[in-house]
């Protein structure tokens, strides 16, 4: 039987497996500002305004697999809950960004990680830190703390100066391609 999720047309496929990957966090972490670091391989705030695009197609190459992200950006959404439900749907990875010199954006991450829990059920995610470049206000303990409590891998970044910045994104490959294996085996 094909398994869900792989690609079985007759044309070789240039992927093995492709799933959806969503960005969550607070307004303002750098969201955004990750994923156009991570695809594009640059940081431009003005630009980045401008895009109005809902999602990126990102490759990525894990052993002898290839991964086909399509790396789902909000527009807004998280500001609005209830139009959040289509954001999450499918989703098969996510990556939780906080604001290390915004507390308040750390504090949240428990609600993200609950609506993650209730619309995505179990999925894969890694926690990030974005704005390693600013003096860091979260205390880097309780980060630490919270991401062994919740079992998450815990990813420094800047989008700015691009430290880490595709980090999250191959970190997060080989679990997605290992939860699709386990659910059509
Ligand atoms: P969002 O998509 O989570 O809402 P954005 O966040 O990517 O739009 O980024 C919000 C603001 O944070 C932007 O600044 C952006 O330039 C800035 N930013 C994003 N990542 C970093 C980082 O790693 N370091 C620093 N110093 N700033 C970052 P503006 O001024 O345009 O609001
Ligand atoms: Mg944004």
């Amino acid at each position: 039987m094909t398994p869900p999720n792989r690609d079985s047309s007759a044309d070789a496929p240039s992927y093995t497996y492709s799933a959806k990957v969503v960005v969550v966090g607070d307004p303002a972490v750098g969201k955004t500002s990750l994923i156009v670091r991570y695809v594009k391989g640059m940081y431009n705030p003005s630009y980045i305004l401008t895009l109005g695009v809902n999602f990126f197609v990102q490759d990525i190459t894990v052993g002898d697999q290839k991964l086909r992200m399509t790396i789902w950006d909000t527009a807004g959404q998280e500001r609005f809950g209830p139009i959040r439900k289509k954001y999450y749907k499918g989703a098969r990875g996510a990556i939780l960004v906080f604001d290390q010199s915004n507390p308040e954006s750390f504090e949240r991450m428990g609600f993200w990680i609950d609506e993650v829990n209730r619309e995505c059920g179990d999925i894969p995610r890694i926690l990030v830190g974005n704005k390693a470049d600013l003096i860091a206000i979260v205390p880097k303990d309780d980060v630490q703390e919270f991401a062994s409590q919740q079992a998450l891998t815990y990813v420094e970044t800047s989008a700015k100066t691009g430290m880490n910045s595709i980090r999250p994104f191959f970190l997060l490959a080989p679990s997605i391609i290992a939860a699709i294996e386990d659910k059509s085996s």
